[in-house]
């Protein structure tokens, strides 16, 4: 598979997973996971993916530029980014000290009144590092604000942070006092 091909099965896969699982008939559980047989045989009737194996799945986990989904136990779901009804628990973790958030300039009065909150997704999702936050912001501004959160500091007052993969952290609500301006 090409790198673009892996990109839209990634972006397909993603979809499925984290917004729209009865689409493609999938049974989904509170951790995110399904059947990888059954993604399959669900992407095999569009003539996109006929041919598409479970090894073109491992290949497409391994090989994208982001760590978006797991395979295990003949299982496949997305670290993060859910849409669904359905609250997909989260282990719950010690954060580090600060985390990043990069978004766009015309969301900043609102988030400086109502703090960050998941909007459409289940969860806040927050960077690692402000080199991710800043690939995060430039989806929506091509010259993105990085704001900085006391992740820490946060959870010692009762925010619940969650770990999504090496680069990305989701979160409850964040207040706005929590939130300081890094870069505009
Ligand atoms: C903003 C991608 C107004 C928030 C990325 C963000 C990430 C507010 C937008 C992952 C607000 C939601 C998630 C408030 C937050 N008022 N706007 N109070 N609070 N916002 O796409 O974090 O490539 O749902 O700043 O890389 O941008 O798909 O979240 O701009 O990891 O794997 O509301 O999705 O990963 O946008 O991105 P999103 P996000 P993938």
């Amino acid at each position: 598979m090409s790198m673009n091909k892996i990109d839209r099965l990634s972006k397909e896969v993603s979809y499925a997973l984290r917004h729209a699982p009865w689409e493609y008939e999938l049974e989904i559980d509170d951790q995110g996971w399904v059947s990888v047989a059954q993604l399959l045989s669900a992407l095999n009737e569009d003539y996109k993916w006929v041919n598409l194996k479970e090894e073109d799945l491992q290949r497409m986990v391994d090989d994208s530029e982001k760590r978006r989904h797991e395979i295990s136990d003949g299982r496949i779901r997305a670290f993060y980014g859910h849409s669904i009804p359905m609250k997909i628990v989260k282990e719950e973790a010690i954060p580090p000290e600060f985390l990043y958030h990069g978004t766009a300039h015309n969301f900043l009065s609102e988030i400086e009144k109502k703090g960050l909150v998941p909007m459409s997704r289940q969860y806040v999702h927050l960077s690692e590092d402000i080199e991710t936050a800043n690939l995060v912001g430039k989806r929506k501004d091509k010259n993105p604000i990085i704001l900085e959160v006391s992740a820490l500091e946060a959870r010692n007052e009762g925010v619940n942070f969650y770990y999504g993969n090496e680069k990305v952290w989701l979160a409850d609500a964040i207040p706005s006092k929590f939130i300081v301006i890094k870069d505009k």
